[in-house]
């Protein structure tokens, strides 16, 4: 099967990481997030993108989930001593990310490009595709807090902010490879991931949506019993649907995009939904989701 992943940070990298030992390199394409993106220290940072090469290539740290294992923060703390932001750990290694993919970008390489070159050198087989080449920054609405760029409301400010609405600007102009990666996919499958600011910024790219509705699409439940596995989804589920967090209110806010949704066991009834354990303890658990998903969604074709 020919699949296509769309995917945010740590959630989807793990699932990308289960794919990735059960489909070949070249049917494989993950379409990431990049409206977390921002210019930190003069450096383009490409948090999810770099979470699922990190992760992918087997070099990322499983507990903070984001970053290089063996990390040191020796650079942060030399900013920090000359008064500069330190709010955003960028770590001594990671930094050799930012420098390279900044470097080419001013050199007039694409993202795209530059994103394929630098998978490339960590051995990671499947193509990892940014959403968009240009700047496509997701801003958080918040109660009392005003419009804030993603990584201020989320790392600055802790995700504390009640968000109100989520807004995405710059051009919609989706990567090259992300609308023919979906005409040529078998199935597309949405990692459990933040909907309204990982999936979304995605699907409210120019086309995708109408791509996605010709393809049988399955998406994984980012909520386990009423909980998120990471992050401040719940919060928003409740401030922006109105409504407790569950996972059907995950399939309620894909709605007809969706062929087939995948949730925990005792999270909701059966049919073209399949009910399994959605954890990914390890990378056992990763591999054993990413089988149930695609031997679902091989049962839907
Ligand atoms: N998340 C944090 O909560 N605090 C950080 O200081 C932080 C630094 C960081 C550096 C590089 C990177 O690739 C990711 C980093 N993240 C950090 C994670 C990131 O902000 C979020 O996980 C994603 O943007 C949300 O998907």
């Amino acid at each position: 099967m020919k699949v296509v992943l769309l995917s945010g940070g740590v959630g989807g990298a793990r699932f990308a990481d289960g794919l990735a030992r059960l489909v070949r390199a070249d049917d494989l394409a993950i379409i990431v997030n990049t409206g977390d993106d921002f210019v930190h220290w003069g450096l383009h940072v490409a948090p999810d993108l770099d979470t699922v090469m990190y992760t992918l290539a087997e070099l990322s740290d499983d507990v903070r989930g984001w970053g290089l294992a063996d990390e040191r923060f020796r650079a942060l703390a030399m900013v920090e001593r000359y008064g500069g932001e330190a709010w955003f750990q960028l770590g001594d290694r990671d930094l050799a990310t930012h420098l390279m993919r900044t470097e080419a970008l001013r050199a007039g390489q694409t993202l795209s490009q530059v994103t394929a070159r630098l998978a490339r050198a960590l051995g990671i087989g499947p193509a990892v595709v940014p959403m968009a080449d240009g700047l496509r920054p997701t801003w958080i609405e918040t109660e009392g807090h005003g419009v804030l760029p993603f990584q201020h409301w989320f790392v600055a400010r802790r995700a504390a902010p009640v968000v109100r609405g989520v807004r995405f600007f710059g051009p919609a102009a989706p990567a090259p490879a992300v609308i023919p990666a979906i005409d040529a996919a078998d199935v597309v499958l949405i990692a459990p991931s933040n909907p309204w600011v990982s999936i979304d910024p995605i699907l409210a790219l120019d086309g995708v949506c109408e791509a996605l509705a010709r393809r049988l699409v399955v998406a994984v439940s980012p909520i386990v019993h009423g909980r998120a596995i990471k992050g401040p989804l719940a919060g928003m589920i409740e401030s922006l649907a109105g409504e407790p967090a569950s996972a059907a209110a995950i399939a309620r806010h894909y709605g007809p995009l969706l062929g087939g949704f995948v949730l925990a066991e005792g999270d909701g009834a059966p049919g073209r939904i399949r009910a399994v354990d959605i954890v990914m303890a390890d990378r056992a658990g990763r591999v054993r989701l990413a089988g149930e998903v695609l031997s679902f969604a091989e049962s839907l074709l």
